[in-house]
């Protein structure tokens, strides 16, 4: 395998450092093409391009309305919610199954669904304008797929969602594999945040000039489940699954187990090449951690979760709240991990395909619009990545603020930070661009059809840091 030296320059070429056959073997369509297929080949059998249906549908229906839910008792929030609760009802399924969802809209105004993660058929992606109208006040639209990965994934309307969303409107999808250990406990923690006034009353102005100067609406209250400083009860000695969905609007959380030492299995749903500990994981909005978590012999009392500081102060999340004399027997096994994980070793000698800048500027409806390519909205299809092959994309952020970049429909591999080499050894469907950062990540699309790219914090995602590209 010859790595791509570089550009060669006529004054090489003049020198004769090369012979004709040397240089023809170093051009970059011989060597990236080799180079591409070589990729493509490390690739294979990191998930699946298909997966048939086992034949069980399994029926949910939703209901968006308005409803009133406890956050912070004894307070009442006026909410929008999924039938009545937030986050809305956890939905299970297992690999092979159908996931069928009637969803009924009852909100005053239009909503659609999206199902964060997961590789639908392109028409069940539930963007505006995209992949589907949006559905009117009263109107009903059914969403029927099977899902090709296990794992955690979400679900969230994707109109007017940095209102939606943040008045309750979200809800995990799990999607199990029946291969894969028994934990003592598998939980969903959705993590999320509110900006409250006058008690519990959720502040009303939404998509403000603040929100779009800075990282999105960060609230003052943070809830794991729509509660604030839950205590959720464990058995000293078990063996927990806690997967983490980061579902705030704006807010990095960056969590820690008090004096315990978790373990990621998996990121955004997909289990990591190999578990690797917990240790300052900026898990940006859409992103999700599945963790493996053992509750020491020997715990006791109230053990402390926090979100660690990423530019403001510490917020306890929530309490794992050990019984009393009870100590149950630790489950042994291995941790799930992916079958195979490309290293991808030279893909940095691939060829960008697209470098996607992103940056601010004045004027649009809100004031401040947030750009691709200095354009807004999902009319400015930014890419076309062929089906089947890798590609090279970069991020290029030229703003001072943070960017976690979200690809529908699929899974990419950080490459490099800044033109250094990344070592991640997981796949990811959304991605923290830091201020003034450029990222390179690589990818094979497996999933065809016209996808929204778009920043997750959904202030800037709402005044225009949303495109498409296409696979084809
Ligand atoms: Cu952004």
């Amino acid at each position: 395998m010859i790595k791509f030296p570089g550009p060669i320059t006529v004054s090489v070429l003049l020198t004769g450092l090369l012979t004709f056959s040397e240089f023809a073997a170093a051009t970059p369509s011989a060597d990236t093409g080799v180079l591409a297929q070589q990729l493509e080949q490390e690739f294979k059998g990191a998930y699946s391009e298909r997966l048939d249906p086992v034949g069980k549908v399994r029926s949910f229906e939703l209901t968006a309305a308005p409803a009133e839910w406890g956050v912070v008792p004894p307070y009442r929030t006026a909410v929008w919610a999924y039938n009545g609760t937030v986050p809305g009802p956890v939905l299970r399924i297992k690999l092979g199954e159908t996931l069928k969802v009637k969803l009924t809209n009852n909100l005053a105004q239009s909503t659609t669904m999206h199902w964060h993660g997961i590789r639908v058929p392109n028409a069940m992606d539930g963007v505006p304008g995209v992949t589907q109208p949006p559905i009117k006040p009263g109107g009903s639209f059914t969403y029927q797929f099977t899902p090709k990965d296990a794992g955690t994934f979400w679900f969230h309307p994707h109109l007017n969602s940095p209102e939606q969303i943040e008045r309750g409107l979200h809800g995990a999808l799990i999607v199990e594999d029946s291969k894969e250990p028994r934990y003592s406990q598998d939980l969903v923690w959705v993590m999320d945040d509110w900006l409250f006034e006058n008690g519990a009353s959720i502040y009303g102005q939404f998509v403000t000039g603040h929100d779009l100067a800075h990282d999105g609406r960060w609230g003052n209250v943070v809830t794991v489940n729509g509660k604030y400083l839950p205590s959720i009860p464990v058995k000293a000695g078990e063996r927990l699954r806690i997967r983490l969905i980061n579902a705030a609007n704006g807010r990095v959380f960056s969590p820690a187990f008090d004096g315990l030492s978790p373990k990621v299995i998996a990121v955004d749903g997909m289990p990591a090449g190999a578990p690797f500990p917990l240790s300052q994981f900026n898990l940006a909005p859409g992103n999700r951690l599945d963790l493996d978590l053992v509750i020491p012999k020997e715990a006791a009392g109230k053990l402390l979760v926090v979100s660690n500081r990423f530019g403001r102060s510490q917020q306890t999340l929530a309490f794992l709240d050990v019984a009393t004399k009870t100590v149950v027997k630790t489950p042994t096994f291995e941790p799930p991990k992916a079958a195979h994980f490309p290293a991808w070793t030279e893909a940095l000698a691939a060829p960008v395909a697209h470098e996607f800048i992103l940056n601010a500027e004045r004027g649009g409806p809100y004031g401040i619009s947030w750009t691709i390519d200095g354009k807004i909205g999902h009319e400015n299809v930014a890419a076309t990545l062929p089906y089947g092959k890798f590609s090279r994309l970069r991020y290029t952020n030229k703003s001072g603020r943070l960017h976690p970049m979200h690809l529908h429909g699929q899974f990419f591999k950080l490459l490099a930070v800044d033109g250094e080499p990344a070592q991640e050894n997981f796949w990811r469907d959304t991605l923290l661009v830091g201020p003034k950062q450029s990222v390179d990540v690589g990818l094979v699309p497996l999933d065809k059809g016209l996808w929204a790219n778009h920043c997750h914090i959904l202030e800037h995602a709402e005044a225009g840091m949303m495109s498409t590209f296409k696979v084809e």
